[in-house]
């Protein structure tokens, strides 16, 4: 038997809590007595930061896939593992394609429009969508890009050995920038990307460009951002994840023109398909093996 502590929102405790305990070999079990915890299923916004109360903890289980918030806590020293699935992939495909669609066919020019207006619409083959963080989830959505006809480009600290065109470093970061009217960013946050969209890579940008962030608000310098979009420097945002969430009331974006707000939704994690990584992790902890999708500290992601 494993004693798993699920510390999640309330949204979706039932759920995991109802899955997990349908495992013959698990045990759900709560803080009061923390010596029986040895695995955490968690969501970094949750209270539960002190993981020096569980000695006998063998593992933590984000069901999140950016970590940002769990680097640098110094309670965690077991391995902890992120969460990398389909329902992501697929949900952060959807959300990408659906918000580049939409304005790639100017849907925004007919709603209301009350006239005729017949203007060439053009192909998305004409048309190049850069991602910013060509990792799991930039993969997916660049491979679904790709099979409509968009030109894609990705970017990462390495490049990959991947069939869609793909680079790394500054110089290649220069031609990304330049080079896109949809750019999608998906890094994680770490020290190195925090404000990585600030004035001076805003304007290396297309004036047509549509800037979509799903990656974290702290990879965008916000103030440098209404600026752009203010001037005319790029066209449009469309905002996943902001520097304080949920975003303020009071905050610009929501009623700034040439920005779309949502409100963190780009790939909700999935019970359906998290559940098979969850159950691989103990299986992979009782086995001995390395957990699968191991958070690197030492990297940041
Ligand atoms: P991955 O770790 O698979 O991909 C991250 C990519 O960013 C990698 O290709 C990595 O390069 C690259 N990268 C990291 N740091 C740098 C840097 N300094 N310069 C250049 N490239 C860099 O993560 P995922 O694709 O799974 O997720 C990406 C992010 O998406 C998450 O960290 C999270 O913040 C966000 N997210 C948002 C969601 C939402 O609903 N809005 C849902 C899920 C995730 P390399 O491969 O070479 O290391
Ligand atoms: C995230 C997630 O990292 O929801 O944003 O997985």
């Amino acid at each position: 038997m494993v004693n798993i502590l699920v510390t999640l929102s309330d949204e979706v405790t039932p759920d995991y809590s109802a899955a997990l305990a349908a495992m013959p070999d698990v045990t759900l079990v709560d803080s009061s007595d923390p010596n029986a915890v040895e695995i955490v299923v968690y969501e970094p916004n949750q209270p539960l930061q002190d993981f020096s109360i569980f000695p006998n903890l063998r593992f933590v289980q984000s069901i999140w896939a950016g970590v940002d918030r769990l680097i640098g806590n110094e309670t965690l020293t077991v391995p902890v593992a992120r969460l990398v699935d389909h329902g992501l992939r697929e949900g952060m495909r959807e959300y990408m394609l659906g918000h580049i669609l939409a304005d790639h066919i100017e849907i925004s020019r007919f709603e209301h429009a009350a006239h005729w207006n017949d203007r060439w619409l053009p192909l998305a083959r004409h048309k190049t969508v850069g991602i910013l963080g060509f990792g799991v989830l930039g993969q997916a959505v660049g491979e679904a890009a790709a099979a409509i006809g968009f030109q894609v480009i990705g970017w990462s600290s390495t490049p990959k050995d991947h069939p869609i065109r793909n680079l790394g470093g500054a110089e290649a970061l220069a031609e990304l920038l330049a080079g896109s009217d949809y750019l999608v960013l998906l890094l994680p946050h770490t020290k190195e990307t925090e404000d990585f969209i600030n004035a001076e890579t805003l304007a290396q940008m297309r004036p047509n460009a549509m800037l979509i962030n799903a990656g974290r608000g702290a990879l965008v310098d916000e103030a440098a951002l209404i600026t752009a979009l203010d001037a005319g420097a790029i066209r449009r945002a469309v905002l996943d994840v902001f520097k304080t969430e949920p975003l303020p009331q009071e905050h610009p974006f929501w009623t700034h023109p040439k920005v779309l707000v949502t409100p963190h939704i780009a790939a909700k994690s999935r019970l359906e398909t998290a559940i098979a990584i969850i159950r691989a992790n103990i299986d992979n902890d009782r086995a001995g093996r390395p957990l699968d999708y191991r958070v690197d500290f030492s990297r940041g992601y």
